[in-house]
């Protein structure tokens, strides 16, 4: 499998559905419906929504069916970027190699574009029930899953610890808090949704749930190390640019080797947990590879 071939086919997927599921530019008040599509069609990887669709191939679904999931995490991914690079978070001023919203907008607008981000993702998420894409009771249960991993026990839980975090209170077990709620939370989630919608069984869910959370661990632990020696005009990152808590990382807390150890680990820990899986889980493995070894 050429699986960067094969990432851009499900990416492109992912943007035309995008296209599709959001006001459009135009639609009153314009400046807000701008400040969305902009961040959002600024060039994302798409890793959350691809997974959505992996995960409902590997156990027999549909990925079509599930592209409003899919778009509804890619759309929470994005509000949190937006609200990250504020001046009251992280004050950055690029992302994805543009502008950030609220260098272009304004931080009012900024604001308000990652809120209605969120709040649409669940507009889309009720629709997988209103399109009759998947039965009732799993999408219920999809929105409430995805309402708790961008809640305060997940992606902002994680983000409050990771504020907070000063040089002398990142120690690893802070770090590991940070790591599996501000990143592996919407992993986790994309995946379970994916599969959950496409109708998993027991078993297969807690697989994949074991395979999300390992992914997520090797995704973030490669993004540490790209911090420190990735190239940044690959990473869409202006050089000098990079203001995170340098201390909040694997590589600051444990060394170059050891963050790239432990990220291969959990890598084989992902695969592993794909052995019930036959060849439609073939996308998945890829994926795993993919995520500790890239440099973007
Ligand atoms: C503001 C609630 C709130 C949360 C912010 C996403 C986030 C939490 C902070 C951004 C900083 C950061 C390094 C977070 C870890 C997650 C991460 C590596 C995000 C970038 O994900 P990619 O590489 O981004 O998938 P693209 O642009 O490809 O979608």
């Amino acid at each position: 499998m050429d699986f960067l071939a094969e990432l851009k086919a499900r990416a492109a997927l992912v943007d035309r559905a995008l296209d599709e599921f959001l006001p459009p530019e135009d639609a009153y008040p314009p400046v807000i419906h701008r400040a969305m599509r902009y961040s959002l069609f600024a060039g994302g990887k798409r890793l959350r929504p691809v997974l959505v669709l992996a995960a409902a191939e590997t156990v027999g679904g549909d990925p079509v069916k599930v592209l409003p999931a899919a778009c509804a995490l890619e759309l929470i991914h994005t509000y949190s970027l937006i609200h990250d690079d504020l001046p009251a978070m992280d004050n950055d001023d690029f992302r994805r190699g543009k502008p950030t919203c609220h260098r272009v907008f304004g931080e009012a607008i900024a604001i308000l574009a990652g809120d209605a981000l969120l709040t649409h993702a669940f507009a889309l998420l009720a629709r997988n029930a209103r399109e009759q894409l998947a039965p009732v009771e799993r999408v219920i249960q999809v929105i409430g899953e995805v309402a708790v991993a961008a809640g305060t026990p997940g992606l902002i839980g994680g983000q409050v610890v990771d504020t907070l975090a000063t040089d002398d209170t990142v120690d690893a077990a802070t770090l590991e808090y940070i790591h599996r709620h501000k990143t592996g939370a919407l992993y986790r989630v994309s995946v379970r949704a994916g599969a959950i919608l496409a109708g998993a069984g027991e078993k297969q869910l807690e697989a994949l749930t074991a395979y999300a959370e390992n992914l997520g661990l090797a995704f973030q632990i490669q993004d540490d190390i790209l911090d420190v020696e990735g190239d940044p005009a690959r990473l869409g990152k202006p050089v000098g640019s990079d203001k995170r808590n340098k201390k909040a990382t694997y590589p600051a807390l444990f060394g170059l080797d050891m963050a790239r150890a432990r990220a291969k680990e959990a890598v084989e820990e992902a695969l592993a947990a794909l052995e019930l899986f036959d060849e439609r889980a073939g996308f998945l493995r890829e994926l795993a590879r993919f995520v500790a070894t890239r440099d973007f």
